[in-house]
């Protein structure tokens, strides 16, 4: 962690709010359209997170959240290394966001297309405005999934909702893919940012070992055999509860000076 964070590229913008940071994909004239210099600038940013953020809000600039892969790249010159090598950086990008210090919210707007996708699929929460709506448009360019998509978006939405997206083109809407497991939570227009800080606010108040073993140790948890994962969580639950900040908060909660758990929080 740095204090400052790292330089980015002008196709990304950060800011600070307190103990969370925004990050902003400002490519706006582009439709946010992934290119490579915004690829390694998540992956440094997500790397570098300034020291003291305990959560990320990520969204984006302009009338769409992003357009996905910006095709450019993928276009011209290329040889089969080369694209193996470029799906490469972009999953490495995505696995420091999924697997970094600090959960992340992604709020969504209009366009959520490809790797546009694929760079939400990576977040810990996902907020949709009425205005976002899915699509996986690889196979009318003519080419596949390579963020990461082919893992993260079936065990988000299953295997034969991404097959119908990237067969037939189809596209889903706020409410389909809020119904089929896209977004955690579904918001008027222009409120999703609000939604963000709100719920980013929340994750940075967490103990630090809680939101550790969250990001990490559930969802390789979840993918083990049960006898590994029991086991796995064991294990867990140990460490985390034998740290002297969760000592802490259970002294509260006993001594009454904790909050409870209340319907409609
Ligand atoms: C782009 C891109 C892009 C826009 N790469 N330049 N993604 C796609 O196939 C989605 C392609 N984009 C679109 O379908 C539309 O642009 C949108 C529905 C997102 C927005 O429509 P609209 O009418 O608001 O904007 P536009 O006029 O289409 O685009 C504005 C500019 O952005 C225009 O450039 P300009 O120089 O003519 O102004 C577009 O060419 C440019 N633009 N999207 C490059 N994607 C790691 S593997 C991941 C695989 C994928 O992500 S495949 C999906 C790719």
């Amino acid at each position: 962690m740095s204090m400052s964070g790292p330089n980015l590229p002008p196709t990304l913008t950060a800011s600070r709010d307190g103990d969370i940071a925004i990050l902003r994909l400002s490519r706006p004239a582009k439709r946010n359209a992934i290119d490579d210099e915004t690829v390694l600038g998540l992956r440094r940013y997500f790397m570098e997170i300034p020291q003291g953020v305990g959560a990320v809000v990520l969204h984006g600039e302009g009338e769409h959240f992003c357009a996905g892969l910006d095709l450019g790249e993928v276009s011209g010159d290329i040889d089969i290394r080369r694209g193996v090598l470029h799906s490469q950086m972009w999953h490495k990008a995505f696995h420091e966001i999924q697997f970094g210090t600090v959960p992340v919210v992604s709020v969504l707007h209009g366009a959520v297309g490809g790797g546009g996708l694929e760079l939400a699929a990576s977040t810990h929460i996902r907020i949709a405005e009425r205005s976002a709506y899915y699509g996986l448009p690889e196979g009318q360019r003519g080419i596949f999934r390579g963020g990461g998509g082919s893992v993260r978006s079936p065990r988000l939405i299953g295997v034969h909702r991404v097959q119908d997206m990237m067969l037939t083109g189809r596209t889903l809407s706020a409410e389909e893919g809020h119904g089929a497991g896209i977004s955690q939570y579904l918001v008027a227009e222009g409120e999703g940012l609000a939604k963000g800080i709100e719920l980013a606010r929340k994750m940075a108040g967490n103990a630090v070992m809680t939101n550790f073993a969250v990001l990490h140790a559930l969802p390789r948890i979840a993918e083990s055999d049960p006898a590994t994962g029991l086991f796995t969580e064991s294990l867990m639950a140990a460490i985390a509860e034998t740290t002297p900040e969760a000592q802490q908060r259970l002294k509260d909660f006993l001594e009454k000076r904790a909050a409870k758990v209340l319907r409609g929080s």
